[in-house]
């Protein structure tokens, strides 16, 4: 292998739903003939629109690409497209995977019949510029086609080559049609990936939940990006952690710490039109500030689209962005496991922590202390309820040391 300095980097993106061997052995022969160091695995975003039913969470798809690669050390996989919220056009990803490795020379793996579209594609002089661009003939796209279009990007300044590889022709739709009917997909997918989708039931028709909470974890795993989605997980065991400290409801509060992000992931004119159907009318600050509407219409999606009906947990969701004044002990607990569950990793965090264990009202006074000032840092508008909270949380502290 080469350096750092002279590494050639694959980018192999694709919606894997699910990776398959197909895949895996085009992955392998395309680094051994291109003498690549890496081939990075990128599940693409799907659209919410586009999902399907019988699609698999995009968390889903990374990990059983991970599982797909573990043996090979030249096969990667990366969470860029599907934590970057919306669509991707694959110049952005050139663009980071360029700023990340910017010594290394970057190809760029292309389906036969993408190959055919590439001078349409978002700023595709750029792809060129960023990539050698690589296509493999199938039997609906042959050899001759690839290499005749490949002239005429040439002609233009892209750099292409063709691969003729025998890939086995396996099918990602065939594999969940098989695994909804509980076949086999022995030599289809590999053992491991196999093995995940039989132990998570991704592809299956109908799932039986032993809890609502256990269902809440995979509407979220559906509606999140792979970050939210652990993000969301560690907020729940954290919230715990702070109900036993506090004296709080533990299983409310893991539910509530499950579901505080719900929206956070959903689209702004999804989250208006939440507000629209319920006849909510968002406050002077709210309409200003898109990143406040998830934890409002959340609490408004749970109660009328899932059915939560505890007012403790509603209250936790709808308060845990802003705060309030005279918040209750349950969205306590969810204010302060948002600032201090194990993926956070701001510049104080570990000040947060170590106050959240010690003093819920410091720990509530810090919190709200940094929240605004980095609101001001930003120039942004602070919410009323947040100032509101702040104030309380002065006097009660201050009234406390003096
Ligand atoms: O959803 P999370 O990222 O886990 O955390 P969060 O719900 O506390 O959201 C944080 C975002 O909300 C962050 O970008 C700051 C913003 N925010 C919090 N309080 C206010 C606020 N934005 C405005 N404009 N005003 C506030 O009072
Ligand atoms: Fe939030
Ligand atoms: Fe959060």
């Amino acid at each position: 292998m080469s350096g750092v300095k002279g590494q050639r980097v694959a980018l192999f993106g694709g919606t894997f739903d699910p990776i398959h061997n197909g895949h895996i052995v085009l992955a392998r022969e395309l680094a051994a003939r291109l003498q690549l160091d890496r081939v990075i695995l990128m599940p693409t975003f799907v659209p919410p629109h586009k999902i399907k039913a019988q699609m698999a969470p995009a968390i889903d798809r990374v990990e059983m690409c991970r599982l797909a690669c573990a043996p090979y050390p030249e096969l990667t996989v990366s969470e860029l497209e599907v934590n970057r919220r919306g669509a991707s056009f694959t110049v952005l990803t050139l663009e980071e995977l360029h700023c990340q490795l910017p010594q290394a020379e970057l190809f760029l793996f292309v389906g036969a019949d993408m190959f055919l579209t590439l001078g349409t594609w978002h700023r595709f002089a750029d792809i060129a510029k960023l990539a050698t661009i690589c296509a493999v003939p199938r039997d609906d796209v042959p050899t001759a086609a690839l290499r005749s279009y490949a002239e005429e990007l040439a002609a233009v300044g892209a750099r292409c080559v063709i691969e003729e590889i025998a890939t086995p022709r396996i099918s990602s739709t065939d594999i969940r049609e098989r695994a909804c009917a509980g076949q086999s997909l022995d030599g289809l997918v590999p053992a491991a990936v196999a093995a995940y989708i039989e132990a998570r039931q991704v592809y299956a028709a109908e799932r039986t939940y032993q809890s609502a909470d256990e269902q809440y974890v995979e509407i979220l795993r559906g509606r999140l990006t792979p970050k939210r989605f652990r993000h969301s997980l560690a907020v729940a065991d954290q919230a715990v952690h702070l109900a036993e400290l506090y004296g709080a409801d533990k299983e409310k509060a893991y539910t509530a710490g499950l579901l505080h992000d719900i929206l956070k992931d959903t689209d702004g004119d999804s989250q208006l039109q939440i507000f629209k159907d319920f006849d909510i009318l968002l406050d002077a600050v709210e309409q200003q500030a898109p990143k406040l509407w998830h934890a409002h219409a959340g609490a408004v999606f749970l109660e009328h689209i899932l059915g939560v009906h505890d007012t403790d947990i509603l209250q936790a969701v709808r308060y845990h962005t802003t705060g309030r004044a005279g918040m209750t002990l349950p969205e306590i607990v969810l204010y302060l496991a948002d600032f201090t569950s194990a993926d956070r990793d701001y510049p104080d965090v570990e000040v947060m922590r170590e106050l959240s264990e010690r003093d819920m009202d410091a720990a509530m006074l810090y919190a709200l202390e940094y929240t605004v000032k980095d609101l001001e840092e930003q120039g942004r508008p602070v919410h009323p309820d947040t100032l509101a909270c702040l104030n309380e949380y002065r006097e009660r502290v201050g009234g406390a040391n003096g």
